[in-house]
């Protein structure tokens, strides 16, 4: 399958995104990133004989697209995994629709993007299937307590040296309504901010703590063992993304505790200035959860929030994994 020229273009304009731009959401009018996508469908054999075509849909204009068309629990040919590939460096999140797969086919589908890694919480890992591991309102690590989980913005995992390149959730149970789940760009947020404080970034570098002082969700408590492999580490405010060699605002408001080498009041300043302006909504995508939803997100690039708007007398939950890191640069 070949991009045609309109595809090239939207992916195009997605990777050189430099200004904000407006949010639409999955059930709004086609983008020109969907049209033109919608007439590249990938030409698949499916269950039952069936073909059908891999799309790939833009979900708003700053980060996200859907995939229709495939199918993880049965082998992707090289063409069809490189589009996948593509779209995600393209999309930054993607959200890869009707999918039905059990903790052993999702941990097997995971390895399409890089390799699967055990859960930091032993108590949230899956028997038989450690890669994956449970986000509920109802977490096995507070023995069925209601909780909604990572409410406040963050990205994964930057508590460790090398944190989790990509992450993917699995819908299984879901609210009748609400339980979204919201992603910020920040390639986008980094381009966006002006030359001046884009500088004083430059070189700069955050001590980030799995219980930081600036923490704003709830933070499990670890076993010994958990918390001697996360002692705080050191990170870059500015990153760059090692496949599309952009650069991207790499915060983390929940995990960051200071500026290295920088006084609280100073750093919290700092901080608490970029937070607000990441936060912007035209940085944002809200993904409203369809069952069989799988949705894979770059957290090189991205921030995101799971969000606790809805009845929580009724369950939600995800099954997630995580795949290995890299230090970032
Ligand atoms: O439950 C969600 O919507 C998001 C979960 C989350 O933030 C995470 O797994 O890091």
């Amino acid at each position: 399958m070949l991009l045609d020229k309109e595809e090239r273009r939207s992916n195009k304009i997605r990777t050189t995104l430099g200004k904000p731009h407006g949010v639409c959401d999955d059930i709004g009018r086609p983008s020109k990133a969907e049209s033109g996508n919608a007439r590249n469908g990938l030409r698949n054999k499916r269950q039952a004989g069936k073909e059908e075509s891999m799309r790939i849909k833009a979900l708003s204009d700053v980060v996200g697209a859907a995939v229709t068309g495939v199918d993880l629990s049965t082998p992707l040919d090289a063409k069809e995994l490189s589009v996948l590939k593509r779209a995600l460096t393209d999309h930054l999140v993607l959200c890869i629709r009707g999918q039905s797969l059990d903790a052993r086919a999702f941990a097997d589908a995971s390895r399409l993007f890089g390799r699967p890694k055990s859960f930091l919480l032993r108590r949230d890992r899956i028997d038989g299937a450690p890669e994956v591991s449970i986000v509920s309102n109802r977490p096995p690590s507070l023995e069925g307590k209601l909780l909604v989980q990572a409410k406040y913005w963050h990205t994964d995992d930057s508590y460790l040296a090398a944190p989790a390149t990509l992450t993917l959730l699995l819908a299984k149970t879901l609210p009748n309504d609400g339980g979204d789940t919201e992603f910020i760009n920040c390639h986008a947020v980094l381009n966006a901010l002006q030359d001046t404080l884009r500088q004083r970034l430059e070189g700069l570098r955050a001590v980030h703590k799995y219980r930081s002082r600036r923490n704003k969700s709830w933070v499990a408590i670890r076993s010994a063992e958990e918390e001697a492999e996360t002692p705080p580490v050191v990170h870059p405010l500015i990153r760059t993304h090692p496949e599309s060699g952009q650069k991207a605002l790499y915060i983390n408001p929940n995990r960051i505790d200071h500026i290295d080498g920088w006084g609280e009041p100073e750093s919290d300043a700092l901080l608490d200035e970029l937070y607000e302006f990441a936060f912007q909504p035209q940085f944002q995508y809200r993904h409203r959860w369809q069952a069989g939803d799988l949705i894979v997100w770059d957290n090189r690039c991205t921030m995101h929030r799971a969000n606790a708007d809805y009845d929580l007398n009724q369950l939600r939950v995800m099954h997630r994994i995580m795949l290995e890191g890299e230090v970032p640069v």
